[in-house]
């Protein structure tokens, strides 16, 4: 038998155990191993139950991901399930940590479950782009009805123990060691001569309006096609028996593996994990941090604040005057009070975090103790220099040293300190207590363990933290001007905003580059525009300066009720706003550009070939490490569509060669910003694609 599984054998009951650390995945080791041990306890005399349980931290995390994309090995998953449910010996699944996926569906081949108070079970598969392809399509329904599980199925979250009782997934819910507490159950089982009770035999729950509920899931999932292909699943059992039902699971969960988007999420996954992990910091022990200060309350200090306190820090904040301190209290507490309301917090936690967590201070010596420090005011150089001479003065040794600034140069700030091996840049994005991205940027001179202290406190506040190296913009807001000004200049030939973001939103982004403009401020870009044009345009740039005008009139979008749309009605309802159109009429006129058409797809690839040509540059660059930084900042920064993966993902996917050859295309006309990247030239010379950068680390 594998090593994966441990035969034992306790009275008339069998005992697999599961050992396949961290998770359990049910790899084909682990497969063969429970084939194999079914085998073994069928012929092991007056043997009359079987117990399956895993060791270490979970039941099972679902089918082996990393198998995905390879010839599928035997068993295949859903013949052994089969073969577990058609066992003529009692199988008891007895479930602690997470029995995700193929985990769970394991759980439900078998005839008795019994669970941990804290056990979550759930069938994500829709998180990477699949439906569950062992069964849970099929089994799930007869226990739940069709309702709930299509809720588990479609929404991929976990649920917990009780709730899965009380929908009949768990027969019994025990505290204590999962393994002791199946064989005692089993016991109890076979003592009161339990009979074998397979869900495939369960009759079918009622029916529902499948074609409308296919459609209105496929509404709900903005461009992502497997929660409604749980539908369709579910349909099929009701089409012929079990095994049909189980024929057509498996052909909707096969389609779905050839899919772009089952490509996009799964790199999503495997990235998401690996962001954090960089092979520079391997064996980099992080720094102690406890207690943070914060300089600057306003909507950003605030929200770092509130971050740290959520994540159980203590906070001293410091502002300029008593009233602006109580001001950013203020802000403060509203966002825990909306950490309480959405559940993030309980009323407990709430009460504990105003109680003494948050100092708010006005004198920069109350920060003498602070472990990290971040800054977050106005974004002057000047003052900037002010502050980290102010901190250079008081901190301890071996504080670290951070500012929030979103562009500013870490090095300059940095050397303006004695300890520049202490700064780093932490650039948090606005709601900081809500946006999952942390750009940690990495000056120069930054020690080792200060950027492993960056890190460690982007895990502690939940944050997906990217390294980035010093630049104006570092990797998300540099590769956001370019492709910002790609935008712009389709608008000067010719597009218009509201063609560009509808474009973009069916292509599956959140929220267009102007509906996204409106919402951050539209006087943020004005100040970026301005301070690049004294700062010096390179000549050969393209300009457009009827965004300027807008801002002269007022207009900075949501907070102003005008921007490019028109909120009157709110944000759910906006509308062009009139004025627009004609400001762009009269800076072609003035430009003497004619304008011509564009249609989506073009308005698409420009806007996606702009972004990759820049990220190219970013990653040939070092300020990103690996092309997969890039696609987790644009992914949880900017509102890229998760199931695409990430604008380089996309890129392999689409394919480089025509990519190239569109942006040489497009630098006929415009050779200055469509400078194609030698990143992006190298790799098309040598046939490679950017997850072979990804693969070599
Ligand atoms: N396969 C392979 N590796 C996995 C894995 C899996 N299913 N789950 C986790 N890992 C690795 C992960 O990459 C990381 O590796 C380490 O385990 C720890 O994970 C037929 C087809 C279980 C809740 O979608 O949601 O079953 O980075 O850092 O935060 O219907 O991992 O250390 O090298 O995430 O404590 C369905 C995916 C599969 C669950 C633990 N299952 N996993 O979270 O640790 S599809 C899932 C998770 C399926 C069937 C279908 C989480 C977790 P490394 P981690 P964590």
């Amino acid at each position: 038998m594998s090593d994966k599984i441990a035969y034992a054998r306790h009275g008339d009951i069998a005992v697999l155990t599961v050992k396949n650390p961290p998770v359990n995945a049910l790899s084909q080791a682990v497969r063969q191993g429970l084939w194999d041990g079914m085998n073994k306890a069928e012929a092991d005399t007056g043997v009359r139950a079987v117990l399956i349980v895993g060791e270490g931290r979970a039941f099972f995390a679902g089918a082996d991901i990393k198998e995905f994309g390879k010839p599928p090995l035997d068993p295949h998953l859903p013949d052994l399930i089969r073969r577990i449910e058609a066992s003529p010996l009692i199988v008891v699944a007895s479930m602690h940590g997470v029995s995700l996926g193929g985990g769970l569906e394991v759980a439900l081949g078998c005839h008795y479950r019994i669970a941990v108070p804290s056990a979550r079970v759930g069938l994500p598969e829709v998180h990477l782009g699949l439906i569950p392809g062992a069964g849970g399509t099929q089994r799930l329904p007869r226990l739940t009805g069709v309702d709930a599980a299509l809720d588990v199925m479609t929404t991929g979250r976990p649920i917990g123990a009780a709730q899965a009782h009380d929908l009949g997934i768990i027969d019994v819910i025990k505290d204590g060691d999962p393994a002791e507490n199946g064989l005692a159950y089993a016991q109890e089982l076979l003592d009161a001569g339990a009979i074998r009770r397979a869900v495939s035999e369960l009759p079918l729950p009622a029916a529902i309006d499948w074609d409308a509920t296919f459609d209105a899931t496929l509404a709900r999932s903005k461009g992502q096609i497997s929660p409604a292909w749980c539908v369709r699943a579910i349909e099929a059992a009701y089409a012929g028996d079990f095994e049909a039902g189980m024929k057509a699971e498996r052909q909707i969960f096969f389609d779905l593996m050839q899919t772009d988007q089952r490509k996009g999420m799964i790199h999503a996954f495997f990235s998401e994990r690996a962001v954090g992990n960089l092979p520079e910091l391997k064996g980099v022990a992080p720094r102690e941090v406890s207690r943070i200060g914060v300089i600057g309350g306003g909507t950003m200090g605030a929200g770092i604040a509130t971050a740290a306190l959520l994540a159980g820090l203590r906070v001293h904040l410091l502002e300029m005057s008593p009233e602006a301190g109580e001001v950013a209290r203020g802000r403060i507490e509203s966002n825990l009070s909306g950490a309480l309301r959405r559940g993030k917090i309980s009323a407990d936690q709430h009460a504990a975090i105003l109680g003494d967590a948050l100092q708010v201070v006005t004198d920069y010596d109350a920060l003498a103790e602070a472990d990290l420090v971040i800054e977050a005011v106005f974004e002057d150089m000047a003052v900037k220099k002010v502050v980290f001479a102010e901190l250079d003065r008081v901190c301890k040794p071996g504080a670290v040293l951070a500012s929030n600034t979103s562009y500013l140069d870490i090095n300059e700030i940095a050397a303006t300190t004695s300890r520049p091996g202490d700064v780093l840049g932490l650039h948090f994005f606005s709601p900081a207590h809500v946006m999952k991205l942390l750009e940690v940027v990495v000056a120069d001179a930054t020690a080792p363990d200060v950027a492993a202290t960056g890190f460690a406190l982007g895990k502690a506040l939940g944050k997906t933290s990217v390294r980035a190296g010093v630049c104006d913009g570092f990797i998300g807001n540099r590769i956001l001007s370019t492709y910002r000004t790609c935008a712009d200049h389709m608008i000067l030939d010719g597009a218009s905003p509201y063609q560009i973001d509808a474009a973009l939103e069916a292509f599956g982004f959140a929220m267009g580059p102007f509906a996204v403009a409106d919402l951050a401020g539209l006087d943020i870009g004005w100040a970026v525009r301005k301070r690049k044009r004294t700062e010096g345009l390179d000549p050969r740039a393209r300009d457009a300066a009827y965004a300027d005008k807008l801002c002269e009139d007022g207009h900075f979008g949501q907070k102003t009720g005008k921007g490019y749309y028109d909120y009157a009605a709110g944000p759910k309802a906006r509308v062009p706003n009139p004025d627009v159109m004609p400001l762009i009429e009269a800076e072609r006129a003035a430009q003497g550009i004619t304008p011509r058409d564009f249609d989506d797809e073009e308005i698409v690839r420009r806007y996606m070939a702009s972004m990759v040509n820049e990220a190219a540059k970013v990653v040939g660059e070092g300020i990103a490490r690996r092309p997969l930084d890039v696609d987790m900042t644009l992914l949880f920064g900017y509102g890229f569509p998760r199931y695409r993966g990430g604008p380089l993902k996309w890129a392999d996917i689409v394919g480089l060669e025509s990519l190239l050859s569109d942006i040489k295309g497009y630098a006929e006309a415009d050779p200055y910003f469509w400078a194609p990247a030698p990143l992006l030239e190298k790799l098309v010379a040598e046939g490679r694609t950017f997850d072979d950068l990804n693969k070599e680390g």
